[in-house]
């Protein structure tokens, strides 16, 4: 397995309140991917960002509105807040996304402000995990395909809705297909979480 190189960064998506157990859209297990998460968060050498959803109360993805969701991830809510057992201290950048009432973003790329700070970091391979694995993990990673970053999805640290049975098997299938490369997080930091 690769070693973790300078020009790495971690992408930790939405993980947050409502994405997880109990919350208004919860992803079955979310919140089993925050201790794998807050492994990768420990390893110095990565820059970290983390995305969320945050949306406007009249977000058109909202099933009041004609979208296709419950209201989550509300801006200021505590469904929007981050996990709160996530090491957010560690993140050097977060991005809120989908902020515009009118647009659904899905991918943290639709905040400019991640491109821009991979770029100025010279980032150039990234490793990413988070919620939800069809939509916006699965939307993320596709964007970095297109942009031209190297990317490994973190199989333990994501998770998926599986509205209908297959969905989350076509994600992957997917987002290998775009060329990411699927690894184990014990395979990249080691057994014990250990730092490379
Ligand atoms: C997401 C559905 C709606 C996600 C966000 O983070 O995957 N899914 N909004
Ligand atoms: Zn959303």
């Amino acid at each position: 397995m690769d070693a973790l190189r300078a020009t790495d960064a971690l992408i930790v998506v939405d993980v947050q309140r409502d994405f997880c157990p109990g919350g208004a859209l919860a992803v079955p297990s979310g919140d089993e991917v925050v201790p794998l998460l807050n492994q990768w968060l420990r390893v110095r050498k990565l820059y970290k960002a983390a995305t969320r959803d945050w949306h406007p109360a009249n977000h058109c993805s909202f099933q009041r509105a004609g979208g296709l969701w419950p209201d989550h991830c509300v801006q200021g809510t505590p469904g929007a807040e981050f996990h709160p057992g996530l090491n957010v201290k560690a993140v050097d950048l977060i991005v809120s996304k989908a902020a515009d009432p009118a647009k659904e973003a899905y991918s943290g790329f639709d905040a400019p402000e991640l491109p821009a700070a991979l770029r100025a970091h010279g980032v150039r391979r990234l490793w990413i995990g988070g919620l939800a694995t069809e939509y916006c993990v699965k939307a993320t990673v596709l964007d970095a395909r297109r942009q031209g970053f190297d990317v490994f999805v973190i199989e333990d640290a994501i998770r998926g809705i599986e509205a209908k049975p297959g969905d989350i098997a076509a994600a992957r299938e997917e987002m290998a297909r775009a060329g990411s490369v699927f690894v184990q997080t014990g395979d990249v930091l080691g057994r014990k979480g250990r730092t490379p």
